[in-house]
């Protein structure tokens, strides 16, 4: 085979691997919504600290902390993966403004409070996202450094 068609053969196979928007690790209970891929880590820690394990979960597709974006997302995870988790909604200062981690930073525009919701009941400090505790599918502020687990995911769309 000459050098050209080697070259051809692996461009071919890496675009094939870039586009096929599978988990590469199994070790991981990985739940597909949309097109979406979903996993809870297990080990409680503090949001930043989760943020930074979601990195590590699936690096070929660029993992980070999930985001539920819409009411198929929300109601599909928090049925599959339940307890006190973490996700990727984080406040700007105590400003009320809530975005979504991510490789975009977005505003976040459809949301799931629980009643009440975000509280800051802890006081100031609480500006990262969670569910896990209140009924209904919904969530919850609470303090970053408060250890819970953490949902990971990524999007190939
Ligand atoms: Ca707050
Ligand atoms: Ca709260």
């Amino acid at each position: 085979m000459g050098f050209l068609s080697q070259l051809l053969l692996i461009s071919l196979i890496g675009v094939t691997l870039s586009q096929s928007c599978i988990p590469s690790n199994w070790n991981y209970a990985w739940v597909k919504v949309g097109k979406a891929w979903f996993t809870q880590l297990k080990v409680s820690r503090t949001w930043l600290q989760q943020v930074e394990m979601c990195k590590k979960v699936e690096p070929a597709h660029m993992s980070t902390i999930g985001t539920l974006r819409n009411k198929e997302e929300n109601s599909k995870i928090q049925t599959t993966f339940t307890g006190p988790t973490w996700i990727g909604g984080f406040e700007v200062g105590s400003t009320g403004q809530w975005f979504w981690w991510g490789a975009n930073i977005n505003k976040i525009t459809t949301t799931f409070w629980a009643s009440g919701e975000p509280s800051d009941s802890s006081g100031p400090n609480e500006g990262c996202m969670m569910y896990g505790y209140r009924p209904g599918r919904s969530w919850d502020d609470d303090m970053c450094s408060a250890l819970y687990m953490g949902l990971c995911e990524f999007r190939c769309d």
